[in-house]
């Protein structure tokens, strides 16, 4: 799925950020912990240059914690980068990511004194509540919806440290089609941008592969036959979800599964691994060279 949705403030915001990039002296990429491919820049390592940058695999209480451990010994593995999971769920350990900046900073000998660290990162994937945390106060505008945040801000800690917060970002993917669904699902686009019927279809045929047993689980299904939309059907009868004549309502079942993907009533699930998604780019090399 190719993602059609770039609001305005979207191409102010890039811009924005070009004016203050040689002024930061640390990068805080806030990926989501559920997509940490597809909801990473790839143009980050251009941005970076060779200053030091930090990867939070964020909303990590949502994620597949087993996955979540194979994605830190991967980003581990490029130049420059550190990574560490965060969650509200355990905001003291938010802190770490202070000392982690101090630490980075003071061994590349670099005066830890007025940090100019950047959060950057796709549309809801936590970067304002990142900052409440660390801010200790809500200084910064969160919902549970994305661009919520439209322009740049900065925040002052106490502890040294200028916090920039960028509005959510997003860049085409034109090679790699899955990285548009994931964004879908996971609630980093808008849903006007987006078919729920398509979306709730991708997401079956990754849960059935993945995680055969929490959807079986969740909607009372003794066995998952048929094509995704024949499941979903199945969802819908499950959940009585019809529409007037008797017919499942597929637009309002879709939605359920999303809200319940999204809202963890299908357990803990991470839709892409290290090893998939290096499958997925030999495949768009392969397609390209044809
Ligand atoms: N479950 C869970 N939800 C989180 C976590 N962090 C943030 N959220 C929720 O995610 C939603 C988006 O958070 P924001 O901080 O507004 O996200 P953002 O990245 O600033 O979004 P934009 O400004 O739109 O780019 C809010 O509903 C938060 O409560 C987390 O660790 N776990
Ligand atoms: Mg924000």
């Amino acid at each position: 799925m190719l993602i059609q949705w770039y609001p305005g403030h979207m191409h102010k915001a890039k811009k924005a950020l070009k004016d203050i990039l040689s002024r930061i002296d640390i990068f805080i990429e806030v990926l989501d912990a559920r997509i940490p491919f597809s909801s990473a820049n790839p143009m980050l390592a251009t941005i970076c240059g060779s200053k030091p940058c930090i990867k939070v695999l964020n909303k990590s209480d949502l994620a597949d914690s087993d996955i979540t451990k194979e994605w830190h010994y991967f980003l581990e593995h490029e130049r420059n980068v550190k990574s560490i999971s965060l969650t509200t769920e355990d905001p003291n350990r938010t802190f770490c990511i202070l000392e982690l900046c101090n630490k980075i900073l003071l061994r590349r000998s670099q005066s830890i004194k007025n940090i100019q660290a950047l959060i950057m990162g796709i549309p809801n994937s936590g970067k304002s509540t990142l900052i409440n945390i660390l801010a200790k106060r809500d200084i910064a505008c969160t919902g549970d919806e994305p661009a919520v945040t439209k322009v740049q801000q900065r925040i002052k800690l106490k502890q040294g440290i200028v916090l920039i917060d960028t509005p959510g970002m997003l860049w085409p993917n034109l090679r790699n089609i899955n990285i548009g669904y994931r964004l879908a699902i996971t609630g980093a686009i808008r849903e006007t941008a987006f078919d729920n019927i398509e979306i709730a279809c991708y997401a079956i045929s990754y849960f059935r592969q993945r995680y055969p047993k929490l959807i079986k689980k969740r909607y009372n299904l003794a066995r998952l036959i048929g094509d995704e939309l024949e499941i979903l059907e199945d969802i819908g009868v499950k959940r009585g979800c019809f529409r007037v004549g008797g017919k499942v309502d597929f637009e309002r079942i879709s939605k359920i599964l999303i809200t319940d993907f999204r809202s963890m009533m299908l357990g803990s699930i991470t839709l892409e691994t290290p090893g998939m998604i290096k499958n997925e780019l030999a495949e768009c090399l392969n397609i390209k060279a044809r």
